[in-house]
């Protein structure tokens, strides 16, 4: 099932963090979103101040999942490693309790996804996020997806605030209700 609380996991560890795709979580992930979130917050921009600063974000964040995750310690978080992680860290926790490793992560994605910066999430910039991790070949799937994740208190404000996506965020990788919006927060989720 693509909505499954093991599938989620999935999606986070492959779309979220392994973007250099060997298929486990190690230091180099972590380099590579520091590039990866510089060039993104700088419109395309590279100054060094910046590239440092997220540098050195990334790294204090992959020590910090190293050491939650990294049970074997063998320089890589894989798969059960994070979902273990996860179960023993998040699930059933409210983003507030999550370790700060997590809640850090979140914060940064939240940044990525907001392009112009204005605090909140609008439909424009949902669909630029989900389709770096899809293919559609009808733009009403995403919609539909963008609809489905939307509250009514979200309808109102136009978009997704930063504490809204740090409580769908915490629900998509902690909460096991498949039926729960929060599944939506990426676009449509296709069985991995
Ligand atoms: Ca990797
Ligand atoms: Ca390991
Ligand atoms: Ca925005």
């Amino acid at each position: 099932m693509a909505l499954s609380f093991e599938n989620r996991i999935k999606y986070i560890v492959r779309y979220m963090y392994d973007i250099d795709n060997n298929g486990v979580l190690d230091q180099n992930d972590f380099d590579c979103l520091a590039v990866k979130n510089t060039i993104i917050e700088c419109k395309g921009d590279f100054p060094k101040a910046a590239f440092e600063n997220n540098q050195l974000i990334m790294r204090n964040l992959w020590n910090e999942i190293a050491e939650l995750a990294d049970f074997d310690k063998n320089g890589e978080v894989d798969v059960d490693e994070f979902k273990n992680a996860v179960i023993t860290h998040c699930v059933g926790k409210p983003f507030a309790d999550f370790p700060n490793a997590f809640k850090a992560f979140i914060e940064n994605q939240f940044k990525s996804v907001d392009v112009d910066g204005d605090g909140l999430v609008g439909l424009n910039e949902y669909r630029q996020d989900v389709i770096t991790r899809a293919a559609f070949s009808d733009i009403a799937v995403i919609d539909n997806a963008w609809n489905k994740l939307l509250s009514d208190t979200d309808r109102a404000a136009g978009g997704i605030t930063l504490p809204r996506y740090q409580e769908l965020f915490s629900n998509f990788i902690a909460n096991k209700d498949e039926s729960h919006p929060s599944c939506y927060l990426f676009g449509p989720l296709m069985k991995l």
